[in-house]
């Protein structure tokens, strides 16, 4: 490679790296750590970028029940213990850190905004054998996306909870309270940082079935398939609970559809209704969306869990990589705007998907992945199905996708990519055409 090619990216997301180890969504330390070395010793001169989610605060260390939704006094310790329970993954990073060929940048996500926090990176930097003078590690921690030039294509990386209403981390208020907790105003009316209501999710419901339902996390896809199957498992006080967050979620997204889609739009582009993508068009959507979420979490009575997740598993794309996901629809608005390529993680769903304008890959998760059956299985293997799932059993597998933008002789490649095996396996590999600003798929 020319020093005129300039360095590759590889695209890595949603490592979920918790304070615990063996259990939860994260337990692929041995592979991390081998495509860690594989990238030191094979790669470069490469920018490694984990756009999000590299951390999760909101998983428990052992004896803790469940963690608060923002913590920013206990997240320095709890950094510490991420770091303690991965070693070989924050040595390969490190190896990294100091390798002259290659760059890391981190981009904080939902699970991770507290790397905004000085005090936590600094834990990393110590980790990583860096002190904060001569720091290269490139921090993206306020929201903002990552552009990159690699030969002739722009891409553009950002986590993706930037479109997911019931995650998406507010940044400004965020900051906001960083500002004010440096100066010690720490109470949360004092520094008055919400998390999102996905976060409350996780912290007041998900984290306490955890124990009884090590599938909880990892269950795709997350709405269609895991809120029916726990409407029929919980208790009637544990349903009522989580109905009530349901019934939050939903009144906000509506709120949040309106002012940001609605009242923001100029009103011509509210009567142009004939586009696919219009903002009437994208309401209409929204609304069936939100109506299947709470008619699943009021109505069924459990007889028909099985006919309808075959359904759900019929109509699902989650696992297949060019069936379009939910920021399909909004990738266009980057695209649009000088991006040939928009990576994104969040949704742990890798996609491989050309659009009209552009590409759009998604780099997945190392985190556990569980698939409903085959729609068509035999209601024998859905009965099974479902009382493992009853039983508590620890279900689901990792299935670590990462995304390589590269030059080689006859211009650039983007390519989605699985580690298995200990070795890289291309599963999607496209070649940008500059003339036209097309991506073809190659193999
Ligand atoms: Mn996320």
């Amino acid at each position: 490679m020319d020093a005129s090619d300039g360095p590759e990216l590889i695209l890595l997301s949603d490592l979920h790296l918790g304070a615990e180890r063996g259990r939860g969504l994260f337990r692929a330390d041995t592979e991390l750590a081998a495509f860690l070395r594989w990238v030191a010793e094979e790669t470069g001169p490469a920018r490694v970028v984990i756009a999000g989610d590299f951390l999760d605060f909101l998983v428990p260390r052992d004896g803790e029940e469940s963690v608060p939704a923002f913590d920013p006094h206990g997240a320095m310790a709890r950094a510490g213990a991420i770091v303690e329970h991965h070693p070989e993954v924050f040595d390969g990073l490190a190896r990294l850190v100091s390798s002259p060929r290659h760059e890391l940048w981190i981009l904080s996500g939902n699970h991770d905004p507290e790397l905004l926090l000085p005090d936590v990176r600094e834990v990393l930097h110590r980790r990583l054998g860096l002190n904060a003078l001569a720091s290269s590690i490139r921090w993206r921690t306020e929201g903002e996306a990552a552009g990159f030039q690699v030969g002739p294509a722009r891409v553009l990386v950002a986590h993706g909870d930037c479109f997911d209403d019931v995650n998406r981390i507010e940044h400004g208020t965020l900051r906001t309270a960083v500002n004010r907790l440096s100066y010690g105003f720490s109470q949360p009316k004092e520094h008055e940082y919400e998390p999102p209501l996905g976060t409350r999710l996780v912290v007041e419901h998900v984290l306490g079935l955890r124990s009884r339902y090590p599938w909880v996390d990892a269950l795709k896809p997350e709405r269609e398939a895991v809120f029916p199957v726990l409407n029929q498992f919980l208790s009637f006080a544990e349903k009522k609970r989580f109905r009530k967050v349901l019934w939050e979620i939903f009144r906000s997204q509506w709120d949040s559809f309106w002012s940001r889609s609605l009242r923001k739009s100029s009103p011509e582009t509210l009567v142009r209704a004939n586009e696919a993508d219009s903002p009437r068009e994208r309401l209409r959507l929204w609304l069936e969306e939100e109506a299947s979420l709470v008619r699943s979490s009021s109505e069924d009575r459990g007889e028909d869990l099985i006919p309808r997740l075959r359904q759900v598993s019929a109509e699902d794309g989650s696992f297949d990589l060019f069936a379009p996901d939910a920021c399909t629809r909004w990738v266009p608005l980057f695209l649009d705007r000088g991006a040939d390529l928009v990576v994104m993680g969040h949704t742990h769903a890798a996609k491989a998907l050309p659009l009209e304008r552009g590409l759009y890959l998604n780099s997945g998760s190392w985190g556990r992945l569980l698939p409903l059956p085959e729609s068509a299985a035999s209601e024998g293997e859905w009965k099974g199905f479902l009382a493992d799932l009853h039983a508590g059993r620890d279900l689901g597998e990792a299935r670590p996708t990462w995304v390589r933008v590269e030059r080689d002789a006859r211009g650039t490649r983007a390519c989605l990519m699985e580690w298995k095996d200990s070795a890289a396996e291309s599963r999607a590999f496209y070649r940008f055409e500059p003339e036209n600003r097309h991506w073809k798929r190659e193999g």
